[in-house]
């Protein structure tokens, strides 16, 4: 059985996305060859960067003799993988075509009863439902028991109970020992979180489940000693909500001399003097902060669940500590005022940020602000069908304008004041 897993963005041009995030491997795509290949199934993983030539696509895929493949789908890549489905099942029919992944997860339902190229679809967490569905050999009776799984029988269409998400991360074999280079560090699935605008919980559920330390130390030696990578981007949100973790983690970096750098992603309510001060000495040189927005307003909109006070308390800390900080805005087109502009202008003076970088804010489906978007019809509902990202309904352009031009001035004049500082001393 010969499966192939496959991250195929299309051409992304003309959008306001920024490519070079678009074009990083999921880090999910080398989750689900690696536990395939534990499990003894000869299983490649391919990535088609920034490209639409189903055609070229088409002739690779045949040197590997598939028997099923595998795409991770997203809104931005869905209308091209729906192409490209449609010619893999043309030129073979017997090759089985299953999606899985945040768009085919929520989506699931619709797109197998409007794509008849899809043979299957996995929701959610999908290491155990897929290995299960390349075993099931796709015959009825097995494909009856694995959860999560959308499928197709005789023209009709099946939805099995949603599968029940992994307790024990510490189950997945880091995607190192199978052969893949990365520097992405996935540490913990799952987010109680509930902002109006993220569609994450609908992946991995709103139970928070850890890593150990153990186990995500080993990951960064090997990753280390084998491909000799030292800069690594600790991914998820949670990263610090658990102290004694990440104290366990650093702790083990220090005493080993392990001699990397490391970036993660934070919330402002998890801000910690001892462990900020711990994580620097084992090589964190900067923390990202979701910020979304100085203003409370839009902080309540977005339901952010932090109070702008903590964002000022933990940009102050993580400085104090000498780590960089990276400041995430989200402009929210129609919700913004010009208050909400003077807050977000006080906010970054205030914490006068290493890098910002500024988003519009994205509407996905799954997600409530899609749902209410479309209740107050600001959008169709099936929107997503036509379109690789939708953007909040713009307010008063002025003001995206304002604050983006603000921004290019203060980088300018921060770079130049740090310049004239480097200079003195
Ligand atoms: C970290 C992250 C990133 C990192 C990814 C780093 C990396 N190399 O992996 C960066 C910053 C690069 C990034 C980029 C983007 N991201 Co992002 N990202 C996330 C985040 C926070 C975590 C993803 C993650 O690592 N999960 C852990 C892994 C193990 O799970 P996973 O990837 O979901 O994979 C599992 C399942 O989905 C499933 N699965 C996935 N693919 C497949 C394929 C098959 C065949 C099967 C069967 C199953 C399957 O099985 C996997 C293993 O269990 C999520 C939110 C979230 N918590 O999910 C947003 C999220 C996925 N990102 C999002 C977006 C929009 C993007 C970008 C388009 C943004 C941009 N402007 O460029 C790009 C997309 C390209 C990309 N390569 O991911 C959206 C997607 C919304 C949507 N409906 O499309 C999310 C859901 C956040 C949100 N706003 O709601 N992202
Ligand atoms: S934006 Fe972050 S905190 Fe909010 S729900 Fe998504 S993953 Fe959770």
């Amino acid at each position: 059985m010969n499966v192939l897993i496959i991250y195929a963005t299309g051409t992304v041009t003309g959008t306001i996305f920024d490519n070079t995030d678009i074009n990083k491997i999921p880090i999910g795509c080398y989750y689900l060859a690696s536990y395939l290949r534990k499990n003894n199934i000869n299983t490649e993983l391919l990535y088609f960067l920034n490209m639409s030539d189903c055609d070229y696509i088409l002739e690779f895929i045949k040197k590997y003799n598939p028997d099923i493949i595998g795409f991770s789908s997203f809104l931005f890549n869905h209308k091209f993988l729906m192409e490209l489905t449609l010619k893999i099942k043309e030129a073979n029919p017997n090759i089985k075509i299953v999606l899985g992944g945040i768009h085919a997860t929520i989506l699931h339902r619709e797109l197998i009863e409007e794509h008849k190229q899809l043979d299957a679809l996995l929701r959610g967490e999908a290491e155990k439902s897929f290995l299960e569905l390349v075993r099931s050999g796709f015959k009825e009776e097995a494909m009856q028991q694995i959860n999560g799984l959308t499928w197709r029988h005789e023209n009709m269409v099946f939805v099995n109970p949603d599968s029940i998400p992994t307790k024990n991360l510490d189950e997945f074999p880091s995607p190192v020992h199978h052969g893949f280079n990365y520097n992405f560090i996935s540490t913990s699935r799952g987010c109680p979180g509930k902002c109006t605008f993220c569609g994450a919980p609908k992946i991995s559920g709103r139970l928070v489940r850890l890593r150990s330390s153990e186990h995500i130390y080993k990951e960064l030696r090997e990753l280390k000693y084998t491909y000799g990578v030292s800069y690594f981007e600790f991914m998820d949100d949670t990263f610090c909500a658990n102290k004694t973790r990440v104290i366990d983690l650093c702790q083990r970096i220090i005493d080993s001399k392990l001699a990397i750098q490391w970036h993660v992603r934070n919330r402002v309510n998890f801000i910690d003097w001892d462990m900020f001060q711990l994580m620097k000495k084992a090589g964190c040189v900067q923390i990202s902060y979701g910020v979304e927005s100085g203003s409370q307003r839009i902080l309540n909109a977005l339901n952010k669940q932090t109070k702008t006070q903590q964002i000022s308390e933990a940009f102050a800390l993580t400085k104090a500590c000498g780590i960089k900080t990276r400041m995430y805005i989200i402009h929210c087109g129609a919700m913004e005022n010009i208050r909400s502009l003077i807050s977000n202008i006080w906010t970054i003076t205030k914490c006068y940020p290493d890098l910002i970088l500024l988003y519009q804010l994205q509407i996905f489906p799954g997600t409530q602000l899609y749902d209410t978007a479309v209740e107050q019809g600001l959008i169709e509902k099936d929107i997503w069908k036509r379109q690789s990202h939708v953007t909040y309904p713009s307010g008063n352009p002025l003001l995206f304008d304002i604050l983006h031009k603000f921004i290019t001035v203060f980088y300018k004049l921060t770079s130049m004041s740090q310049r004239l500082f480097n200079k003195r001393n």
